[in-house]
């Protein structure tokens, strides 16, 4: 049997840890990667390697051997990061540069010398921790837009890892893309892998473009030449563990489950006989997920359809994320402040049209939201996946409900069967808003029936199990080269 071990990297563990008064608590965090990789992690030989989210400076020396032993038996690896480094390679270079810079934000770009030398330390940092566990042999799969240099940086030590590294957010256009300052050394950085992961081929297709005007490689179909070897690229959509929400729901509908405080305030809007319905949102407090828009559609859309004012609520759930970047400081008020002025125009003594949650809510009542709203409004203006459309369609689990997707959502390309907009027109927004509020109930059936069909077919497992496979038939790739 092979002894060679399969490790993880992303930016933050898939632990939440927290210490009070010398006490360590740590619990696993349950985002949609930690569940896709929980197979792969459990495996024997499996090791997650990232930072724990504790700045060094927060644990003295003594605390700092309990955590790292409490994290080892949780099967990770920590790497320790600075308050600096925090501000300097992740609020700054990753999320003041690359993530706008990616989502086709232009204008909120920052081309800063100082955060890119941070980012560049950081990855070394990330790949000293990496190279102190990994052996020649093992697979490395590396995440995200953090980590974009890391598997140059791991090839130049390792050559004989096999290195998988997957975006999750979008790969912007070579037009784009070509105002980056730093823009060969990511591309190369990203080319240390054997095999790169987008969630869509147009993500794909960007890489490449850039790949063959920048680098001036050669390409061929999903393969890149570059120095002796061969390097893959492929799209893989990442799905969403459909069992743990489809069963919740079922739990949540079950007519024995107690009900939530939440869900008896959403029922109290519900009335079919009235045509009273909920229009759901959810989304991280991100200036990519068009929420002024939506805000600003909505309006729209009640005034120029009257007969809908005290029937259609808005539950709008926007979770607090990156709360002291100035864009998102500046996103927040925004927000604040249309909300007001539509509750403000339109709301009567019995009825709000926008509920407004500016907060993170626990697992259950993401299910009641889920499973109440008649209509969810998914409508970023750019997003590499978004999980929560996908979300929403497991919890249909009476089939009916309409799912209203952006197109610029990576997740628009696998679901046709949501009634797909341009998040930019007021139009499409508003009359998509209405159809979906009138969508008979056989046709919302067979069209979260045919979603559905496909998200439990490929799901995150699912989803995780493919990149490695392809990672691993990469190997097999090497082999012929050497043997040639
Ligand atoms: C990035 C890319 C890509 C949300 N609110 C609560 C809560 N959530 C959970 C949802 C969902 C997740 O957070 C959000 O995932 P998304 O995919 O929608 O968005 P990002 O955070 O921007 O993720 C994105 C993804 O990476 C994966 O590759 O799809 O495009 O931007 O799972 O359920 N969970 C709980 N309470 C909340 O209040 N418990």
């Amino acid at each position: 049997m092979s002894s060679n071990k399969t490790i993880i990297v992303s930016n933050r563990l898939p632990l939440q840890i927290s210490i009070k008064d010398n006490s360590i608590e740590v619990s696993p965090s349950v985002g949609g990667l930690a569940t896709g990789m929980k197979s792969v992690h459990k495996d024997g030989n499996g090791l997650w390697i990232g930072w724990s989210g504790i700045p060094e400076e927060d644990i003295n020396p003594s605390l700092l051997k309990k955590v790292k032993g409490r994290i080892e038996e949780a099967k990770c690896a920590s790497v320790e990061l600075t308050k600096q480094d925090i501000e300097d390679y992740y609020l700054g270079f990753s999320n003041r540069t690359l993530w706008p810079l990616f989502h086709y934000f232009m204008e909120y770009t920052e081309f800063e010398t100082k955060e890119w030398e941070a980012y560049k330390a950081v990855n070394e940092k990330f790949a000293k921790v990496v190279l102190e566990h990994a052996n020649d042999g093992d697979t490395v799969w590396v995440h995200d837009y953090q980590l974009l240099l890391l598997p140059e940086l791991l090839k130049n030590k390792k050559p004989n890892l096999t290195i998988g590294f997957f975006l999750h957010i979008p790969f912007p256009s070579y037009e784009i893309f070509r105002t980056f300052p730093w823009r060969s050394e990511v591309l190369t950085g990203m080319l240390g892998a054997d095999l790169i992961g987008f969630h869509t081929y147009d993500y794909e297709r960007h890489f490449l473009s850039s790949i063959k005007r920048i680098l001036r490689l050669d390409v061929n179909f999903n393969e890149i030449s570059y120095h002796d070897r061969l390097i893959k690229v492929d799209s893989f959509p990442m799905g969403i563990d459909y069992d743990k929400f489809h069963n919740a729901a079922l739990e949540h509908n079950n007519s024995e489950t107690e009900k939530s405080d939440l869900q008896k305030r959403l029922d109290d809007h519900k009335d079919p006989k009235e045509n009273k319905k909920l229009v759901l949102s959810i989304d991280r407090m991100d200036y990519t997920k068009g929420i002024p828009n939506r805000i600003k559609a909505f309006e729209y859309f009640l005034d120029n359809n009257p007969q809908y004012q005290e029937k259609v609520r808005l539950v709008m759930l926007a979770v607090p994320s990156r709360s002291n970047v100035p864009q998102y400081i500046k996103l927040k008020r925004e927000t604040d402040e249309l909300v007001g002025r539509v509750n403000g125009k339109f709301a009567t003594v019995s009825w709000t049209p926008i509920w407004y949650f500016y907060r993170s809510l626990p697992f259950d009542n993401l299910i009641d939201l889920y499973t109440s709203a008649d209509v969810a409004l998914i409508t970023p203006v750019r997003d590499g996946m978004n999980l929560v459309a996908k979300e929403y369609v497991a919890t249909r689990t009476n089939g009916d409900g309409v799912l209203i997707l952006s197109e610029m959502a990576g997740a628009a390309k696998e679901m046709n069967e949501a009634i797909l907009i341009n998040p930019n027109s007021f139009d499409d927004f508003s009359n998509a808003l209405k159809k979906g509020l009138e969508m008979p109930l056989e046709e919302q059936q067979s069209r979260i029936k045919i979603l559905q069909k496909r998200l439990r077919r490929y799901d995150v497992e699912k989803w995780a199990h493919e990149f490695l496979s392809a990672l691993e038939a990469t190997k097999e790739l090497k082999e012929v080269i050497v043997a040639k």
